[in-house]
């Protein structure tokens, strides 16, 4: 998987096979808040989707408040969105939609 920014059109395209997550105003970044039934389940989301951020060495910039867990995906390498922020975001979807 490359860091190389995602262009427009192709960025339009990956974003339709992930989720509710937003790009940013500037183009860098995509970011989506997710809400579980309580703490627990968003810890426990949140130990999942770590060890997939050691597994392909790309992490997330996140905050936890109870049940809920804010993410922003971003590539620092190449200052913007790449299909490596893509692939993460299909794996936060995934792990998110274990849960009740
Ligand atoms: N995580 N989200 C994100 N973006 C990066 O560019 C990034 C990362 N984790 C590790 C990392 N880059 C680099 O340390 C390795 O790719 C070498």
């Amino acid at each position: 998987m490359n860091d190389a920014r995602l262009e427009p059109e192709a960025l339009r395209t990956a974003m339709q096979s992930v989720g509710n997550w937003a790009i940013s105003e500037d183009d860098t970044a995509i970011s989506r808040d997710f809400r579980f039934t309580d703490f627990r389940e968003a810890f426990a989301f949140m130990s999942e989707c770590a060890l997939a951020a050691e597994r392909l060495d790309h992490h997330p910039e996140w905050s936890n408040v109870y049940n809920r867990v804010g993410v922003s995906l971003t590539t620092h390498s190449s200052g913007g969105i790449s299909a490596r922020d893509i692939e993460m975001a299909g794996i936060m979807d995934r792990a998110a939609s274990r849960f009740g």
